[in-house]
């Protein structure tokens, strides 16, 4: 059996044995209260409720495909200030971490900056609206989700960007004592994500305060995440406390991380395939044991609202 490194980021998904995907499976067992019992009960994060109860955008639905058990969408996470153990995360991020209030900046080369408490920002851009995205992370799993949230175009409608914001900057909360995960590692904190302006601005590209109508669990990033989904996860930046229009470039984490492995752009792509394992099918998180894979596709799916983003641009080389 091989034994599970504590830098999982660095383990495929798809290339962990039998063995440790049954270890995985018993903990998110434990993690969403199957196994012990611990968490029965507990009650959801009350970060951002304004804006609930949310309408669908019928415009965003997804047709054919079920969205992924709340459950295993909030017991299967990625989010490294916690812990590298996906079934650990749920648990963490609910002892005392505090996602109420939380007061969010926005700024840099921009006409009218900003500094307020998010359920007055989500008031100030005309409330929150549902839409099903599909999910894929870069370790080769998926997800589909019903997030509430609102398109990021409006916070750039909100602060007017002048001619020098060419890239956005978004910085994650940086608070050792709540976030035991920040207290070492091999990430330099906060984490940061960054965005061209034209892929900011791209209808597809939300601020998620919510999942499945309701407020969104500390672990999927309260109370304020982004979710772009034509990319692979880690662009998705939760728990944000920072959001800065700037004119260069910013280095995201897992490029500082891994820079031969993960790039700035991160488009989910079949063809390109991550040094270490390929990408052109994922394992589709909740089909059971023995888990079901699909072909992973182009933009994950959003080839047609994305795909002129870049055109021109080597795929290959900026991946
Ligand atoms: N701040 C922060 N954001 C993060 C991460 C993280 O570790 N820290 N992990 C990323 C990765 S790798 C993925 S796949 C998604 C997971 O989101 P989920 O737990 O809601 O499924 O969040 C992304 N955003
Ligand atoms: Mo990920």
């Amino acid at each position: 059996m091989r034994i599970l490194k504590k830098n999982s980021w660095e383990l495929p998904e798809s290339s962990v044995t039998p063995e440790i995907d049954f270890i995985n499976r018993r903990r998110f067992l434990k993690a969403v209260g199957l196994g012990s019992g611990a968490l029965v009960g507990q009650s959801l994060s009350r970060a951002a409720t304004s804006g609930f109860p949310s309408t669908a955008n019928d415009a965003y639905k997804l047709e054919g495909l079920e969205p992924t058990e709340y459950d295993l969408i909030k017991g299967y996470n990625n989010f490294y200030e916690f812990s590298y153990d996906k079934g650990d995360v749920q648990d963490l991020a609910n002892k005392g971490w505090q996602t109420e209030p939380w007061t969010i900046e926005i700024g840099g080369h921009v006409d009218n900056p900003v500094k307020l408490d998010v359920n007055e920002l989500i008031k100030k851009v005309g409330g929150i609206e549902q839409r099903v995205y599909r999910f894929r992370c870069v370790e080769a799993w998926s997800m589909v989700i019903p997030w509430d949230g609102f398109q990021l175009s409006k916070i750039i409608d909100l602060v007017q960007p002048n001619a020098k914001a060419k890239f956005l900057k978004f910085t994650t909360f940086k608070d050792p004592k709540s976030a035991p995960g920040q207290k070492g590692g091999s990430i330099d904190w906060p984490y940061v994500e960054g965005l061209t302006i034209e892929e900011a601005r791209n209808d597809l590209t939300l601020l998620a305060t919510g999942i499945y109508g309701k407020p969104i669990p500390n672990q999927n990033g309260a109370p304020i995440r982004l979710v772009v989904p034509w990319k692979y996860g880690f662009k998705s930046i939760k728990s944000i406390v920072k959001i800065e229009f700037v004119s260069k470039r910013p280095v995201n984490t897992w490029q500082a991380l891994q820079p031969r492995e993960y790039g700035f752009y991160a488009n989910v792509n079949p063809e390109v395939d991550h040094p270490r394992w390929s990408q052109a099918s994922e394992r589709i998180i909740g089909s059971g044991f023995f888990s079901k894979r699909k072909d992973t596709l182009m933009f994950n799916g959003y080839e047609e609202q994305v795909a002129s983003l870049y055109e021109g641009l080597d795929l290959r080389r900026n991946f």
